[in-house]
């Protein structure tokens, strides 16, 4: 009896335990890759209903069967998970001479869209993805139906109507976004509907969904929407189209497990892509302690509604050197990386739709996109071989202000590995030596010491209270510190 007294009492306890400190659903250490379906690969011609692959606005008949016949693809660059955008049955007309290729245009929330494929397409997706050791995230549309799904017309009581809007307080969430039916969110239909959509995909094997422009739809319903998913394990990560460090860690706070850090995204393309001073990407980074889990942050060079990162420049081979630069750099940062497809290979393209131009695979790719991939896959090998890297902490060091345009220079920290990470915004090879104590960094003497990059000509070495770098221009590299 007092055994199982005892036994009760301790079951008790870390029942306890468990309610006081719950696992939240997590993704750091991962790397997401973003796939948009129908611009990745054709794996069956039969579902091509209406493709021309000659116009941006139309269908181009990449499907559910050709991600998971290219999945491999995705797992021998060493992405960890896959985030599709979306892929319900869309509006079947066009508008604005654009048909719904992107998925953003929902008429059935809970069907296959027949130019993806089908369920069982899917199922065959999460089944594979699952056997390759890959997450799966879906896009999920929170706000809206397509302008000519069937539902504006059989169930006006669901939308914002113009008197609504007028009058709200709120624009940004009652009011349409791009003139789109506007889901009220406070109806109990659509409560249910959304709520029911989330479950019906959750039960579908997908292990995160990523909510389209959270920013009008209305907070109290993401808040039970958030509630229901983590309670069920599901990671969730929010589009808060430019969010800061600020909106971030708001959104954090009231249950988002992750957003994507748009302001470092300007950044990078600022500092990296269209050669800026770092100075833009310390001021980012330099609000970090703001966000309560900044391991889950959503970290990206680009994404398929902003303009290429390759096209920040006019010229195409500083296009393909400096998304190395930037892959490179992205990998060095605390977060969770998404790669958009095609940025392993730095492929270019201005505002949407030439953004999403169709996905080049290995049998087409000219030097310059081989050596890009190369670098990309090498630079993803290199953060998951290091637990700093992966998930450790990240402390930016004081880099001297005469320096400060050109040279960013952080710790990244986990258990006993710490990694000096160096960015070098300079056109020409540059060495350097800095104090330790301007740094604030406390390090001991090192025998010089390589990049962790391959085929990278980078060192560093320490002695005499000095740190000494000699870094190649315009690239971002890691090294390990001795203890
Ligand atoms: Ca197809
Ligand atoms: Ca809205």
């Amino acid at each position: 009896m007092q055994k199982g007294l005892s036994l009760t009492l301790a079951l008790l306890g870390s029942l306890a335990a468990a309610q006081t400190a719950p696992s939240l659903p997590s993704f750091e250490g991962q790397i997401i890759y973003q796939v948009m379906p129908d611009r990745f690969f054709d794996g069956n011609k039969n579902n091509n209903a209406g493709v021309d692959k000659a116009n941006a606005r139309a269908w181009h008949g990449g499907d559910l069967a050709g991600l998971t016949e290219k999945l491999p693809y995705i797992g021998k660059l060493g992405a960890t998970a896959i985030w599709l955008t979306p892929i319900y049955a869309q509006q079947s007309k066009n508008s604005f001479d654009t048909a719904a290729y992107h998925g953003y245009w929902p008429a059935d929330f809970r069907a296959v869209d027949p130019h993806f494929g089908t369920l069982a397409d899917f199922s065959k997706l999460t089944g594979a993805a699952k056997t390759a050791g890959m997450k799966v995230v879906l896009d999920q549309v929170i706000n809206h139906f397509g302008y000519e799904a069937a539902a504006v017309k059989q169930h006006p009581d669901w939308f914002h109507t113009q008197a609504q809007c007028d009058a709200s307080g709120n624009k940004d969430t009652d009011c349409p976004l791009s003139g789109l039916p506007d889901l009220n969110q406070q109806v109990p239909a659509v409560r249910d509907l959304l709520l029911g959509n989330a479950d019906f995909w959750r039960k579908q094997g997908v292990d995160g969904f990523r909510y389209d422009a959270i920013k009008h739809v209305d907070q109290a319903f993401l808040r039970s929407l958030l509630q229901k998913d983590r309670a069920a394990g599901t990671w969730t990560l929010g589009e808060w189209y430019d969010a800061d460090s600020g909106t971030v860690a708001d959104w954090q706070k009231a249950g988002f497990d992750s957003l994507f850090l748009f302001s470092l995204q300007a950044a990078l393309k600022d500092s990296i892509m269209s050669g800026q001073s770092l100075t833009h990407i310390a001021n980012v980074l330099s609000r970090q302690a703001e966000i309560p889990r900044q391991g889950e942050v959503a970290l990206f060079l680009d994404n398929h509604d902003v303009p290429r990162f390759a096209q920040g420049t006019l010229f195409e081979d500083d296009a393909f050197s400096r998304t190395r630069y930037g892959l490179r750099a992205l990998m060095t940062l605390r977060g969770v990386p998404v790669i958009w497809q095609g940025t392993e290979i730095a492929l270019r393209g201005g505002p949407d739709p030439d953004n999403r131009r169709d996905m080049r695979f290995e049998d087409v790719w000219n030097a310059n996109e081989k050596a890009t991939f190369e670098v990309a896959s090498n630079a993803i090998t290199v953060r998951k071989a290091s637990p700093a890297l992966s998930t450790g902490e990240l402390h930016l060091l004081s880099v001297p202000d005469a320096l400060a345009d050109d040279l960013l220079l952080f710790t990244r920290k986990k258990g006993d590995q710490t990694v000096l990470v160096a960015w070098h915004n300079g056109k020409a090879r540059r060495s350097l030596s800095i104090p330790l104590k301007n740094l604030g960094l406390s390090a001991a003497d090192q025998a010089v010491t390589t990049t962790l990059f391959a085929g990278q000509d980078a060192k560093v070495s320490v002695r005499g209270g000095y740190l000494h770098l000699s870094l190649p221009p315009k690239d971002a590299s890691a090294f390990v510190l001795g203890k």
